[in-house]
C-alpha cells in the first residue's frame, strides 16, 4: 500500500466554536484543500472523554456536531471534493485505537499536559477516555495513513505521541509489515501543521491562557455565532495595558494581550504582524480596536449567517455527513484489513 499525502484533522463538538479553533485550525483546513486530499471529521468521541456537564448531553452533542459541520462548510470546506464526516460512524476508529493502546505506553501517557490541564487536581475522578485521548487520536490520523495534519500549538505534543506510535507499530512488526509485501513502513510519521500568525489564540480576559470552549466566561473568546454587537462589546471590553501599540514586533515581548490582538488582526487581515504594527503602531489600543472589531465582523458575520442556514437544516447536515463517512470508511477497512494481517488477528476473506 502506497503512502499518499493526505491531510486529517478533527474538532470537537463540545459547543462555544471560537477564533481560536477558526484561525489555529478551520482556516488551515480550508487552504489544504488546494494541495491535498483533505479528511475533516467532527471527532464526536473525543467530546466524550469529558464530563457531560462539558459537552452538554446527547441532544446538546448532536446540535454541536451539526454546528461544526456547518463551521467547516461556511468557512468554505467542500464536502463533495474532499471528506467531511463524523468519528463516531466509522468504527475502525475505535478498533484501531485498541491496537494503539497496547503499542503506546503509560509513560508516554503520563507526560501528557492536556490531560494533567483538563483532569485538575482532582485526577483519579477523570475518565479513562481523557487519559486515552492522544491514541484515539493517534488513531483517527493513521487510519487515513495521513502524512499532514493541520491543528492548533495547543495539539503539538499529541502529534508526537501519534509520531511515536506510527513508529513503534513500524518497529514492532516489521518483519510482518515487510512479509505481506507492504514495504518498510505501513504508517507514515504525520506532520504537525502549525502555521500562521495565530496558532494559539490567547483568552481576551487574559492574555496568559488559550481561547477556550470550556472557559466560564463567554467574554473570554468570541464565538463563531457571536453577532456583530457581541464580538464589537467584547473587543472593546478585552483586556489590554496601558502603553501605545509598538511600532515593531519586538515590542510585544512581555505583552501578552497586545500580541494577541495584533495577531488576531494579522491572521483575519492576511498580514504578518510587523505589517499591522507598521499601520497601527504608536497610536492607542481604541483605535485599534476599533479597526479589529470591524476586521473580525466583516470576516466572522458571513460565515455565522450561513452556519445558521445550515443548522436549520439537520436533514441536509445528516446527508453530508453520512456521505463523507462512507467514503471516510473505505479508506479505513483498507487499513483496517491491512492492520490486522500484519497483527496477526485472523479474519474472513
Ligand atoms: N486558542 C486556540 N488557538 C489556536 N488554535 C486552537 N485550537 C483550539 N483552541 C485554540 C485548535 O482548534 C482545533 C480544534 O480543537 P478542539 O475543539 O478539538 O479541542 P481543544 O484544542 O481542546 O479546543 P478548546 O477550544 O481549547 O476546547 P476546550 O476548552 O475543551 O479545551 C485544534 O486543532 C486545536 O489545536
Amino acid at each position: 500500500m502506497a503512502i499518499v499525502e493526505r491531510v486529517f484533522s478533527g474538532v470537537q463538538p463540545t459547543g462555544n466554536l471560537h477564533l481560536g479553533n477558526y484561525l489555529g485550525a478551520i482556516v488551515n483546513f480550508v487552504k489544504l484543500q488546494e494541495t491535498h486530499n483533505c479528511l475533516y471529521c467532527v471527532v464526536d468521541m473525543h467530546a466524550l472523554t469529558q464530563p457531560v456537564e462539558v459537552w452538554g448531553g446527547p441532544t446538546e452533542l448532536a446540535r454541536n456536531t451539526r454546528e461544526v459541520t456547518a463551521a467547516f462548510i461556511a468557512s468554505g470546506i467542500d464536502p463533495k471534493k474532499h471528506i467531511v464526516f463524523n468519528q463516531s460512524q466509522v468504527h475502525e476508529h475505535a478498533e484501531l485505537a485498541w491496537i494503539f493502546n497496547c503499542v503506546a505506553r503509560v509513560g508516554w501517557l503520563n507526560r501528557m499536559t492536556q490531560f494533567k490541564e483538563k483532569a485538575g487536581k482532582d485526577r483519579e475522578a477523570a475518565s479513562v477516555g481523557l487519559y486515552d485521548y492522544p491514541v484515539l487520536m493517534a488513531a483517527d490520523i493513521l487510519l487515513y495513513r495521513a502524512t499532514d495534519v493541520p491543528v492548533g500549538d495547543d495539539q503539538k505534543q499529541h502529534l508526537e505521541l501519534s509520531r511515536d506510535i506510527a513508529q513503534k507499530f513500524n518497529n514492532d512488526f516489521g518483519d510482518s509489515i515487510r512479509s505481506h509485501g507492504f514495504g518498510e513502513v505501513f504508517f507514515p510519521q504525520p506532520e504537525p501543521l502549525i502555521t500562521g500568525p495565530a496558532t494559539r489564540v490567547m483568552s481576551l480576559r487574559d492574555g496568559t491562557k488559550k481561547m477556550s470552549k470550556s472557559d466560564a466566561s463567554d467574554n473570554s473568546r468570541i464565538n463563531l455565532t457571536d453577532d456583530a454587537d457581541t464580538i464589537a462589546q467584547k473587543i472593546r471590553k478585552a483586556k489590554t495595558d496601558p502603553e501605545p501599540l509598538p511600532s515593531e514586533e519586538k515590542g510585544l515581548e512581555a505583552r501578552p494581550e497586545a500580541d494577541n490582538l495584533v495577531g488576531i488582526y494579522a491572521a483575519l487581515s492576511g498580514r504578518s504582524k510587523s505589517d499591522v504594527l507598521g499601520e497601527f503602531g504608536g497610536g492607542q489600543f481604541s483605535s485599534f480596536k476599533n479597526a479589529l472589531v470591524e476586521l473580525c465582523v466583516a470576516k466572522l458575520s458571513p460565515i455565522a449567517s450561513e452556519m445558521k442556514r445550515l443548522v436549520a437544516d439537520p436533514s441536509h447536515v445528516d446527508s453530508i455527513l453520512i456521505d463523507g463517512a462512507d467514503r471516510a470508511r473505505a479508506i479505513a477497512a483498507e487499513t483496517m484489513k491491512a492492520t490486522k494481517d500484519i497483527v496477526g488477528f485472523v479474519r474472513k476473506g
